[in-house]
């Protein structure tokens, strides 16, 4: 661990606001280096990008209505920061570089301390030019836990990778900022895998009640999943209770920066295949996470689980008063930015399209300095966003859960991240009750890295 420790060390030199602090107790989480073998052991092993060496990051356990603090600690050569994915955060502490803090400098670090007022599978990863650094590593799983267990034998975290591999070298291929990519889907890998794992599997007995905690942390590709040998119910999403648990009798989709949490049961006999395919494109489905039925468990069938106990919340009262706000996505291959503006100037779309940026929300181009929305604390908000382009977009709002309002003016549960199909629309209804600057952004990582990042303010 020897480049940690330079790193650490430097860091107390070059921090002098930090200095009370360092070395007094809190737990550090490392961004460094690491090596993996993420592909089958034919191939090379990877070089990672990663919290504490493992990809992907430890997993960050604590209770409801307690507090997480973490030093980070950056042994990488570049900036970085911690965004930690669906928290009702403190805004200092969301983790937004060049928002809400400054880039944490190679050598140096920063004090995460906030509260956990939510149970949930949440997750936490870098925030400074995410597009690369999330697909490199730096992603782990947050998870609150309720103070009353759901009735369950097992609870196990399945974080959802997406890795695009140079199988000669077995590095990641180095092309995050390609315009073919960042224009059209997003940088989607050629291996996918649980927990750091091309063959995750796990074992269980027949009967089994499994809760699976789903996190799709890949950059932009959206997850069709099965239960296979299972009988299942949608518990949680984004780490929001639902009302009532959901069986499972279709395809779960799972964009990007999403999680559900489902509770399973063991149906199959033993030897037989279990677990959660995955479409695999014109390949038909593949296994993302097999579980092997070793035997019977101790336990029969049971009956539909109770839900999980609801999260403090405010009502959304208001929303058929409350003045829309429109917000089209806009840009990319096939249509481009006509009429889009970058922070104020008029940018002809090939000046921007030189720049990196093929995208747009409500004709802005990228983070500007003014936000799109100023919201008094607690008015109830709605934000419109048809998606103008022929891509899915996985909008994701820092800092409060919303629900999706459809036009009929049903509400659906609560979320953090919506996925918006081509010529779809989202409105997302929510209580601005945290005050700060939030991120609004398209979670395919290289969409809001070439223009689909915007921001509302809660004043
Ligand atoms: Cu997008």
């Amino acid at each position: 661990m020897g480049p940690t420790r330079r790193g650490f060390c430097a860091g107390l030199a070059a921090l002098p606001l930090l200095r009370p602090a360092f070395g007094q107790g809190m737990r550090s989480l490392t961004a460094g280096k690491a090596t993996v073998q993420l592909a089958p052991d034919a191939y090379p092993a990877t070089p990672v990008w990663a919290y504490d060496g493992t990809l992907p990051g430890t997993v960050l356990r604590a209770p409801q209505g307690g507090r997480l603090e973490r030093r980070l600690v950056n042994a990488l050569d570049v900036p970085t920061s911690i965004h930690w994915h669906g928290i009702r955060i403190d805004n200092a502490m969301d983790g937004v570089a060049g928002l809400t803090q400054d880039a944490v400098p190679p050598g140096a670090g920063f004090d995460y301390a906030f509260d956990l007022p939510d149970a949930g599978t949440y997750w936490y990863h870098a925030h400074v030019n995410s597009t690369e650094q999330v697909a490199r590593g730096l992603a782990g799983a947050l998870i609150v836990d309720e103070s009353a267990p759901p009735d369950i034998d097992r609870d196990e975290v399945l974080m959802i990778g997406d890795w695009l591999i140079d199988p000669d070298t077995g590095s990641f291929v180095d092309n995050f900022a390609a315009p073919m990519t960042l224009s059209h889907g997003g940088r989607t890998g050629n291996l996918v895998g649980v927990n750091g794992r091309h063959d995750f599997s796990l074992s269980a007995g027949r009967n089994e009640r499994l809760r699976l905690r789903l996190i799709n942390s890949a950059n932009a590709r959206i997850f069709g999943l099965r239960l296979e040998g299972l009988r299942g119910w949608t518990v949680a999403l984004d780490g929001m209770p639902l009302a009532e648990p959901v069986p499972v009798t279709d395809m779960l989709v799972l964009a990007p920066a999403q999680r559900i949490d489902l509770i399973v049961d063991v149906t199959a006999e033993p030897g037989a295949a279990a677990g959660i395919g995955f479409a695999d494109g014109d390949d038909g489905w593949g296994m993302l996470a097999a579980i092997e039925v070793t035997g019977h468990s101790a336990t029969v069938a049971r009956d539909r689980p109770a839900p999980l106990p609801p999260n403090p919340r405010m009502q959304i009262g208001g929303i058929e008063a409350a003045p829309v706000l429109d917000m089209p996505l806009q840009g990319g291959a096939m249509r481009g930015l006509k009429g889009a503006r970058f922070d104020g100037q008029d940018m002809g779309w090939r000046e921007l399209v030189r720049n990196g940026q093929f995208w747009a929300l409500a004709g802005q181009v990228g983070l500007g300095t003014a936000p799109f929305a100023t919201l008094s604390r607690g008015e109830t908000a709605r934000i419109r966003m048809a998606n103008d382009t022929i891509f899915p977009h996985a909008m994701h709002l820092h800092g409060m859960h919303f629900r999706v309002r459809a036009p009929d003016g049903t509400l659906g549960p609560l979320r953090d991240t919506v996925l918006v199909m081509p010529n779809d629309m989202a409105e997302i209804v929510f209580v601005a009750d945290n005050p700060g600057k939030w991120l609004l952004h398209c979670h395919m990582l290289g969409h809001a890295a070439s223009g689909m990042t915007n921001w509302v303010m809660v004043a």
